[in-house]
């Protein structure tokens, strides 16, 4: 881990038996504590110091925390978003592998079922794309054989999802990620996620009917969040 200090040295530069102290690093500000997830969400945006800054403050400037946009997943809000497995997925045996990624992360599924959808809907899903010159084609994939509609809920979901889908292009996308591990090529990139806490609302509404989707509590909650 890499921890930037006022004095330009890094924790991580020090040796692992190094006891860091005023003296060690005489420009210190940063604590592991700043580094630890956040408890809550003011956090991301406001400066807490930790109580035994006191006996520092006199001799150096605290600095306001950056807020860092890759960690907005942490926010408290519980959203839901729609994942689908496209044809292709289902086609290559690809739908266990897919919730397995998102079961093993830690979010809550809600709704699951596998579906032949109908060309409105597919039409309805993708309507922002619907002047692009790929449009009929996606349509066409999208309806070419049975997808699974799955709801999943939890903290900061949607953007996490995004992120363990990786790039619409799936030669652009990170190995590790779904369509970097699973696919080539951006017409058949196996897995459809909301790209916005509103679309996930949006979608789930879309794909499932009243009484399709399950409310309960995971035993696993306590341990996935203090
Ligand atoms: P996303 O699925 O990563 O959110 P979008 O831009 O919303 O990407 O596009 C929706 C879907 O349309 C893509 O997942 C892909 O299946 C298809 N698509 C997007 N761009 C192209 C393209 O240039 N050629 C063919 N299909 C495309
Ligand atoms: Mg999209």
């Amino acid at each position: 881990m890499e921890v930037v200090c006022g004095s330009g040295v890094c924790v991580s530069s020090l040796p692992r038996s190094s006891t860091i102290t005023r003296s060690t690093v005489p420009q210190f500000r940063v604590s592991y504590q700043y580094l630890t997830p956040f408890p809550s969400q003011s956090h991301l945006f406001s400066y807490h110091p930790p109580p035994y800054a006191k006996t520092l403050r006199a001799r150096t400037t605290t600095k306001p925390a950056i807020f860092l946009p890759h960690l907005v997943a942490s926010l408290q809000q519980v959203d839901q978003t729609y994942i689908m497995v496209k044809p292709d997925g289902v086609q290559r045996g690809l739908v266990g592998e897919i919730i397995s990624r998102f079961e093993k992360k830690g979010f809550k599924l809600t709704g699951l079922k596998l579906f032949q959808c109908s060309k409105e809907l597919a039409e309805e899903h993708y309507k922002d794309l619907n002047q692009k010159s790929f449009f009929p084609k996606l349509i066409d994939y999208i309806t070419s054989g049975p997808v699974v509609c799955m709801a999943w809920e939890g903290v900061g979901v949607v953007a996490s999802a995004r992120k363990l889908i990786g790039a619409t292009d799936p030669l652009q996308a990170e190995p590790g990620t779904i369509r970097g591990d699973l696919a080539v090529q951006t017409g058949r990139n196996v897995i459809h996620g909301s790209d916005s806490p509103e679309n996930g609302k949006r979608e789930i509404a879309l794909w499932f009917k009243e009484g399709e989707l399950c409310d309960w509590t995971p035993v696993q909650a306590p341990w996935l969040r203090e």
